[in-house]
């Protein structure tokens, strides 16, 4: 594992700080509008710059140690966009939570990382700030999507000029967490580097140009919308249209300002559901980027029919930021670029990523062998939190990260995912472990076992199913388990279809015949 936090030395440069790398690609006329709300709010480059110096001089007031962590779990708003910026900028590292976990994963959280200071929104700040302080955490903020919140209160009491403070390619930037298998969610740890070099190789690689304006319409809690879509726009000085939620007919009003869009597919799903999505909406766009879980092959045809435009399927993960992409358009930098975007393909490993397919004897696959994806590159990750031994399990004895991803890369080149390893639903781009809700499932008084699984949506691509087995001679139904694990869980992990039964299928061996279980069910929805 590598270091976390390095001294600045006197070689040190400021622009390793992932802050001054996206700031050397915003406008240089600082007047123009950087952010148009959905609200009708304009941010100009200017606003960006004095809102950010203003909250990192807050933060350098607050005398945190080296390598504090700021956690923030508060509705998506550009001034959470300014808060991350900042703590990049202040030095300190990025904690995202999803305003969807409830109190028990938020503790989970909070206990395992010990962040130095944590923003919530002013509704949740009592059960948060509780649950902060107990953990050691000495400050508590709160930030609205109004615009109010004493973090604001407190940061416009601050100088707005601040000097970045330098930052090391190997420095921690952000941690991620990421549920896994055993249940228990690990922080990916990413350094400025990890992120920087991602985001140089995207702006290369999609053909980000002046005059590019994207609309973004994802949670900034994430990969996707916080680095890919953010970074990209940032870093080429390009406005973003900023919908705080995605909504289908809001995207469509927009398209015509616009050229960028990325979403997972269950955007996609939506937008073709809209009778508005026509050719003419879809004139000025120039690139649909998709990604976070599989894109099927019809809405790829549909949107093409549709739209007249080709999406673009890339893939990624917390612990990697973006691996492979398909071709942007003919550009003779790139030799694959003047090969086309293949449905059903994630593309070719971007610049600097090595991408291999191997067998379970550890042996590289031939081309279109199905095997374990395997990547190393300056974008993965340098550890989980916390957790030496698991990190070392995931990563080979020369260097690669274990995805966890099973697929295959054809005489082309092309990259395909066709399955996972690792038991895992990607519902609506959000992942979801079934063994973190079998836990939780199996805590509930009453219950003896349970099994979920993922099967076939029309929206969110993937949802979980649950079955459980009551402790003899009780009684359970469906509907109270529900609600039990709705006060427990994130309102994305909860199971679309819940079911009480008398033993769950085995094998010999006497493990839960899962696939049984999804056949059983696959074409419940
Ligand atoms: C919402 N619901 C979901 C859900 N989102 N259920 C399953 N899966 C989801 N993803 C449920 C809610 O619990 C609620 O149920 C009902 O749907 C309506 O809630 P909502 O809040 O109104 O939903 P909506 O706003 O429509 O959200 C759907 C969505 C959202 C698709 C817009 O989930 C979303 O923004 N997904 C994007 C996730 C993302 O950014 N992933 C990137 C991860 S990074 P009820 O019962 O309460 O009514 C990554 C790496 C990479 O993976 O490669 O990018
Ligand atoms: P996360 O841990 O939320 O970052 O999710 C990462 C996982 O999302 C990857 O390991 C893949 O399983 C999945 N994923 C991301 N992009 C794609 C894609 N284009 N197609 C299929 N799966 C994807």
């Amino acid at each position: 594992m590598k270091k976390l936090l390095t001294a600045a030395g006197p070689q040190a440069l400021p622009d390793q700080n992932m802050f001054a790398v996206l700031r050397a690609g915003f406008s240089s006329d600082l007047d123009k509008p950087a952010i148009e709300t959905d609200e009708g709010l304009f941010y100009s480059w200017r606003d960006l710059e004095r809102g950010t110096a203003m909250m990192a001089n807050l933060l350098a007031s607050l005398e945190l140690p080296a390598g504090a962590r700021v956690a923030v779990q508060v509705e998506k708003s550009v001034e959470t966009v300014m808060l991350y910026l900042a703590t990049l900028r202040a030095g300190y590292v990025f904690l995202p939570l999803n305003t969807a976990y409830k109190s028990a994963e938020i503790e989970y959280f909070l206990q395992d990382s010990r962040p130095a200071v944590v923003v919530c929104s002013a509704a949740h700040f009592g059960w948060v700030s509780k649950a902060a302080f107990k953990c050691g955490t000495t400050h508590v903020f709160s930030l609205n999507d109004d615009r109010t919140g004493s973090w604001l209160e407190r940061a416009a009491h601050c100088v707005d000029q601040h000097q970045v403070v330098v930052r090391q390619a190997d420095d921690l930037a952000a941690i991620l967490y990421t549920s896994g298998t055993t249940g228990r969610s690990k922080g990916a740890m990413l350094t400025h580097g990890n992120l920087a070099s991602n985001a140089r190789v995207l702006q290369d690689y999609w053909c980000w140009r002046a005059g590019d304006v994207l609309i973004h319409a994802l949670p900034i809690f994430h990969v996707h919308g916080l680095f890919v879509a953010l970074h990209g726009a940032l870093l080429n000085g390009s406005k973003m249209i900023w919908l705080s939620k995605f909504d289908a007919k809001a995207v469509l009003r927009h398209l015509r300002q616009a050229t960028v869009f990325m979403g997972v597919p269950t955007l996609y799903v939506r937008l073709l559901a809209e009778p508005g999505l026509t050719l003419e909406a879809a004139r000025h766009m120039r690139l649909f980027i998709s990604g976070s879980a599989p894109l099927l092959m019809e809405t790829f045809v549909d949107w093409q029919e549709r739209t007249g435009h080709t999406i673009l399927e890339r893939y990624g993960m917390s612990e990697t930021v973006m691996l492979t992409s398909n071709p942007c358009e003919f550009d003779t930098r790139h030799p694959q670029h003047g090969a086309e975007r293949r449905g059903g393909t994630v593309g070719f490993p971007l610049p600097g990523v090595s991408l291999r397919v191997r067998d379970d004897q550890g042996n590289n696959c031939a081309a279109d062998e199905i095997g374990a994806i395997e990547v190393k590159g300056p974008n993965v990750f340098c550890g989980y939190w916390n957790m030496p031994e698991k990190t070392a399990e995931e990563f080979t004895e020369d260097g690669f990260f274990k995805t966890g991803d099973v697929g295959k890369i054809d005489q082309d080149g092309y990259v395909t995912i066709v399955g996972r390893s690792k038991d895992l639903i990607i519902s609506g781009g959000y992942n979801v472990y079934p063994a973190e809700i079998e836990s939780c499932i199996n805590e509930l008084p009453g219950v003896a076992e349970s099994a979920v699984v993922g099967v076939p949506h029309p929206d969110f691509g993937e949802v979980g199913v649950a079955l459980l087995v009551p402790k003899a001679g009780v009684v359970l139904s469906a509907s109270e388990v529900l609600a039990a694990l709705r006060s427990r869980l994130a309102n994305f992990k909860l199971p679309k279809h819940v079911e009480v039964t008398a033993e769950l299928p085995r094998n010999a061996m006497g493990k839960v015949q899962k696939n049984l279980l999804r056949e059983r069910f696959k074409s419940m929805f």
